[in-house]
C-alpha cells in the first residue's frame, strides 16, 4: 500500500493531522513502532457510496493510503542515517506548515512563516540528497575507471545531473528525466524527489477559508513548483469534528462556512498528487474502489484485483460511473450502449466501472 509521511517542524500539528485522518476515516493502526505511528486511511469517495446504494452490497471497500506520523522535526529525521529511513519508505511527504498562532512555536522561530519554514524544510531535504550523491559518485568515479559499464555511466551522468540542480536549491523532484534515467537512480529514495503536499495548519479564525488554499498561496507569492500540492487544514476545528457525532459534526462543519470536512479534501489531494485514480467493480457481494496509477492500462487494473484475473484476461466491460448511475443497471448499460467491450491495452480512466472476463 502506498504511505504518505506527515513531516514537519516540532509542534505544528502533525500528531493533531495524524488522528484527525485516522479517527474520521475509518482508520486504525495498522502498526505501531515506538518511533512512529502508522494508519491506514480510506479514501473517502462520493460515487462509491452511490453506487453502493445501487447494489446494497454485503461488503462496500474504499480506496485507502497508508499515514505515518513522524516524531519530532523533519530536519532531525533528515540529518540522522537511521531516522531518515522513515521518510525514504514514503511514497509522498505531506509536510505540515504552521500558520496559526500559538505561545508554544516551533523552537527558537516562534513566528508565524510558512514559507520560511517551507524553505528550510526543503533545503533540509536538498542537503540530504546532496551528502548521499557527492558520496555515491566518488565510488563511481573509481569504478567506472576501472572497467567500462553502460549502466554505471548512466547512473554516474544522473546523479551529476542530479547534483548539479541540488547545488542551484532545486529539489529532484523538479527535474525531469526519463524513464530509463529515473530507474537508474530510484534505489535512492531521494527525499526531495518525493511529491510533496504542503498542508496549511491554519488557525480557528482563519478556518473558513480551509477550502481556499490557493489563496494562501498566491498571498505569500509561492511559485507553484512541479510535484507540488498545497491544501489547508484547521487541525483544532477539524480534530473537534472528528469526535462528533456525523449530525453534529454537519452542524458544526456548516456554523465554520465548510463545505466537507478538510481531511477529505486532504486525502484526495495527496491521492491526486501520486497520481492515482479509482476504478470500481460493482456488485451484490461487494462494490469497490481500487487504486491505479494513472495510465494503467486494463491488463495491470485486472492485475490490481487478482494475477488469476490478469493471466485469464479476456475482455474488460467497461462503462463510465455517470453513464452507469443513469442506466440503473449493467444490463441496462448494455442495451443503451454505454457499456463498452475493451481489449488488454485499453487505458483506465478514473471512475469507470469495469467487469472482467476471465478464463480462470
Ligand atoms: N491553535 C491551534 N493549535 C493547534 C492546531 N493544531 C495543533 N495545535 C496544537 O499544537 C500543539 C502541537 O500539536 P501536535 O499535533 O502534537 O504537533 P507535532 O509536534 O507536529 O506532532 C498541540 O498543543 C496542539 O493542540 C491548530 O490548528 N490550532
Ligand atoms: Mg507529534
Amino acid at each position: 500500500m502506498l504511505r504518505i509521511g506527515i513531516v514537519g517542524l516540532g509542534q505544528v500539528g502533525k500528531t493533531t493531522l495524524f488522528r484527525i485522518l485516522t479517527r474520521a476515516h475509518g482508520g486504525g493502526l495498522a502498526a505501531n513502532r515506538p518511533e512512529a505511528h502508522i494508519g491506514v486511511v480510506r479514501v473517502p469517495d462520493a460515487r462509491l457510496d452511490r453506487l453502493a446504494e445501487m447494489y446494497r452490497p454485503k461488503k462496500q471497500v474504499y480506496a485507502a493510503i497508508e499515514y505515518v506520523d513522524t516524531p519530532g522535526s523533519v530536519i532531525e529525521l533528515a540529518r540522522s542515517g537511521s531516522q531518515a529511513q522513515l521518510l525514504r519508505e514514503a511514497a509522498a511527504l505531506a509536510h505540515v506548515v504552521r500558520a496559526f498562532d500559538s505561545e508554544a512555536g516551533p523552537g527558537p522561530a516562534a513566528s508565524v512563516d510558512p514559507r520560511r519554514d517551507i524553505e528550510n524544510v526543503e533545503l533540509e531535504l536538498i542537503l540530504s540528497d546532496l551528502a548521499v550523491i557527492e558520496k555515491r559518485l566518488e565510488r563511481l568515479e573509481k569504478e567506472i575507471k576501472k572497467q567500462r559499464n553502460a549502466a554505471l555511466e548512466r547512473e554516474f551522468h544522473v546523479l551529476r545531473a542530479c547534483r548539479a540542480a541540488l547545488e542551484t536549491q532545486t529539489p529532484l523532484r523538479a527535474v525531469p528525466l526519463s524513464g530509463e534515467d529515473e530507474k537508474a537512480i530510484r534505489g535512492y529514495t531521494f527525499l526531495s524527489r518525493k511529491p510533496m503536499l504542503y498542508v496549511l495548519n491554519l488557525g480557528e479564525k482563519d478556518a473558513p477559508r480551509a477550502n481556499a488554499a490557493e489563496e494562501f498561496v498566491q498571498a505569500a507569492g509561492w511559485k507553484r513548483r512541479p510535484g507540488t500540492a498545497v491544501t489547508a487544514i484547521c487541525g483544532q476545528v477539524e480534530a473537534e469534528l472528528a469526535e462528533l457525532d456525523p449530525g453534529a459534526a454537519a452542524e458544526f462543519q456548516a456554523s465554520y462556512g465548510l463545505a466537507e470536512p478538510a481531511a477529505s479534501r486532504l486525502i484526495r489531494t495527496s491521492y491526486e498528487l501520486l497520481g492515482l485514480i479509482s476504478f470500481f467493480t460493482v456488485g451484490e457481494d461487494e462494490c469497490r474502489a481500487w487504486t491505479i496509477r494513472s495510465g494503467s492500462t486494463a491488463l495491470e487494473a485486472a492485475g490490481e484485483i487478482h494475477t488469476d484475473i490478469q493471466q485469464g484476461f479476456i475482455r474488460a466491460e467497461v462503462v463510465r460511473y455517470a453513464d452507469l448511475v443513469a442506466a440503473g443497471s449493467l444490463a441496462e448499460a448494455r442495451s443503451r450502449g454505454t457499456l463498452r467491450l475493451e481489449g488488454k491495452e485499453y487505458v483506465i480512466e478514473d471512475g469507470e466501472v469495469v467487469h472482467f472476463r476471465h478464463s480462470r
